[in-house]
């Protein structure tokens, strides 16, 4: 196996910045400047670059604004926002509660840098957001496989047991770095606090070289002071958080990502640029612009 170069200087670590943007579940009816056409997409991902972000989270929208995971909607957008910005793509392998295993496993397809994985069945609001360990593990062999570097999404403390697994059944993934992201306060799932959050840290299998975290809704702020100071790395966006703060609802992504890149800035851990995330995450552009 090649040798995985060192992670960025642990002792002065930066800061990985994902956005994610729209999400499967916001409706573009209620939230106009929810980023879900191909340009708007685009346009909002250089916005959000520039103002600290460096990966992207993308699930993205049909004509009539509503969750899809068309395999030719899915190449063009990974094309477009690899030819418009220098961001880590990741899509996600999730979609919507709705989505089929056999079209998560197929958003692969699409090459990106990186895919959400998550580790675990949760409750998801009234629904159930379905991963039954056979479709993680053909996720994980399949990214394996193509080269795509997982993001170990945890919604719950049990979710952590199974990057366990993944990793003590089929080996490391791709590029070798384990990175994982808690997503915390979402109806169902593990709370967004400061405590919930230390119990999954402190869960983390030794094999974790990274993490980052979110808070859904109101547990947005907390959840990033609380992951900034425990070494964290934050996403943050519109898939997760629509108020700016009480009774302001969000403007736009690049909104949400200034001000966590503000607060990253004044704890000394400043937002790493996309060329420091790909080192941190061990992703190199394997697949060239115009694969597909
Ligand atoms: N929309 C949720 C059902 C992911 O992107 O991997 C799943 C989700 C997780 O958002
Ligand atoms: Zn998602």
């Amino acid at each position: 196996m090649p040798r995985v170069p060192a992670p960025p200087n642990p002792r002065h670590p930066g800061t990985l910045i994902t956005v994610a943007p729209t999400g499967a579940e916001v409706e573009k009816a209620r939230w106009p400047q929810l980023p879900t056409t191909l340009a708007e997409l685009v346009a909002e991902a250089r916005a959000c670059e520039a103002a600290g972000a460096a990966m992207i989270h993308v699930h993205i929208r049909d004509e009539e604004h509503r969750p899809t995971l068309d395999p030719a909607r899915l190449r063009d957008t990974v094309t477009a926002l690899r030819e418009s910005t220098d961001l880590v793509v990741q899509l996600s392998t999730g979609g919507s509660v709705h989505d089929p295993f056999g079209a998560r496993l197929a958003v692969l397809d699409a090459q990106p840098d990186s895919c959400s994985l998550t580790c675990g069945s949760v409750n998801f609001g009234d629904d159930v957001f379905l991963n039954p360990w056979h479709l993680m593990s053909d996720l994980y062999r399949l990214a394996q496989e193509r080269e795509v570097v997982p993001e170990f999404e945890l919604f719950d403390l049990g979710q952590v047991e199974g990057l366990r697994r993944l990793l003590a059944t089929y080996g490391p993934p791709a590029g070798g770095r384990v990175h994982a992201d808690f997503v915390t306060g979402l109806p169902g799932g593990m709370p967004g606090t400061p405590a919930a959050l230390l119990a999954g840290v402190q869960a983390l299998p030794p094999e974790v070289t990274s993490w980052s975290a979110t808070g859904i809704g109101r547990s947005h702020l907390p959840v990033m002071a609380a992951a900034l100071a425990m070494g964290g790395h934050l996403r943050v966006g519109m898939e997760d958080n629509l108020m700016f703060a009480k009774g302001q609802p969000v403007t736009g992504n690049a909104q949400l990502v200034g001000r966590a890149a503000r607060l990253a800035n004044e704890l000394q851990r400043p937002p790493l640029t996309t060329t420091e995330a790909r080192s941190l995450l061990n992703v190199s552009r394997r697949h060239s612009v115009s694969a597909g």
